[in-house]
């Protein structure tokens, strides 16, 4: 058996390297869509009427309507949990529909802990699959 030469060693070095360099550029590649409370913090202590801002990454904020892959709007639940994708979002007090494409709002709620949850459906407001399509935080209004 010969000894490993100097550039058998350089050349498993540079196919590490390759090998890095791919797998990085495939996590960028496969970030799936997310959305999220951008304000409030999670935890957060803040008056009635709350203001909300939610944000969207790699998912496309869009008016209720037609049914897109990769876009749809936003909703949220007040404390109620967030719903199983392939659901139906109902229109309620407890269920806040943003079909008209913003992201923001202002929420009333009483004095106390709320729980809050973000979540994104398609045009005909179906909830959506995936780890990012819903965000959960409460506040605490004084
Ligand atoms: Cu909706």
């Amino acid at each position: 058996m010969s000894k490993i030469t100097f550039t058998q060693l350089r050349m498993v070095f540079v196919l590490i390297l390759f090998l890095c360099t791919l797998l990085a550029a495939c996590q960028v590649n496969t970030a799936g869509p997310r959305v999220r409370f951008a304000e409030p913090a999670d935890g957060a202590t803040a008056a009635s009427p709350l203001k909300v801002v939610m944000a969207a990454e790699n998912f496309t904020v869009e008016p209720a309507g037609d049914v897109r892959d990769g876009a749809g709007h936003l909703h949220i639940m007040l404390d109620t949990p967030c719903l199983s994708p392939g659901e139906v979002i109902p229109k309620d007090e407890q269920h806040l529909h943003f079909g008209d494409g913003s992201t923001e709002a202002e929420v009333e709620l009483s004095p106390g802990a709320h729980t809050l949850c973000l979540q994104a459906a398609d045009g005909a407001h179906t909830a959506l699959a995936g780890n990012g399509m819903t965000h959960t935080i409460t506040v605490n209004v004084p």
